[in-house]
């Protein structure tokens, strides 16, 4: 069998490659039983081919696509599972999902996550706690946040997903919970990447 690899950018590549694969299984050889010599069982034969190309058709998908999304735990000992978010410059828009898997309530261990210029992390805080737990402890519409989820309790989850253009290359931008006294433990940086 005479397959070729496609290079990763070519968008044909999956097609051109079942096509092959269908050319060469056209091609396979008939294996007859022969009871002078010893082959292989045809089942066996026809199984590795058929692995062959699972693992063949594996490497032609893109894998060259941008991860525009990601996930960040919280949990009931007050932190966050990530400490840095780096955010691919290919994807135009970029979501966080937060997801709690605690199970104290949102009103007696809720989180958020929010994010914004590192400089502007004490005036939210103090708007959002001045806010509070109805709106989510972020002051509504407040032009200084530029994205954040709902505060959550145990089993719950929450995404928002937010303009890439936002972000500047060689920047660095902080996330935290704005539920009061958290952000000192549930805090990390999120930057765009190359
Ligand atoms: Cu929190």
């Amino acid at each position: 069998m005479n397959l070729t690899l496609f290079c990763c950018t070519d968008s044909n590549g999956f097609w051109e490659l079942l096509t092959q694969i269908k050319a060469s299984l056209a091609q396979t050889p008939q294996h007859t039983h022969d009871f002078t010599t010893i082959t292989h069982p045809p089942d066996l034969f026809i199984m590795r081919r058929l692995i062959a190309l699972v693992v063949l058709a594996l490497l032609s998908t893109p894998l060259w696509a941008a991860q525009c999304s990601t996930t960040v735990e919280a949990n009931d000992a007050m932190r966050f599972n990530k400490s840095t978010i780096v955010v691919p410059k290919d994807c135009k828009t970029f979501s966080v999902t937060l997801k709690d898997t605690g199970t104290m309530s949102r009103e007696a261990m809720g989180h958020n996550w929010v994010l914004s210029h590192t400089g502007d992390e004490g005036a939210i805080l103090s708007s959002g706690m001045a806010a509070g737990l109805a709106d989510n402890f972020v002051k509504p519409n407040d032009p200084q946040v530029i994205a954040h989820t709902k505060l959550i309790g145990g089993g719950a989850s929450d995404t928002t997903t937010f303009s890439v253009a936002k972000l500047k290359a060689g920047k660095v931008y902080a996330f935290f919970c704005t539920c009061p006294g958290h952000a000192a433990l549930m805090h990390g940086t999120l930057s765009l990447g190359s």
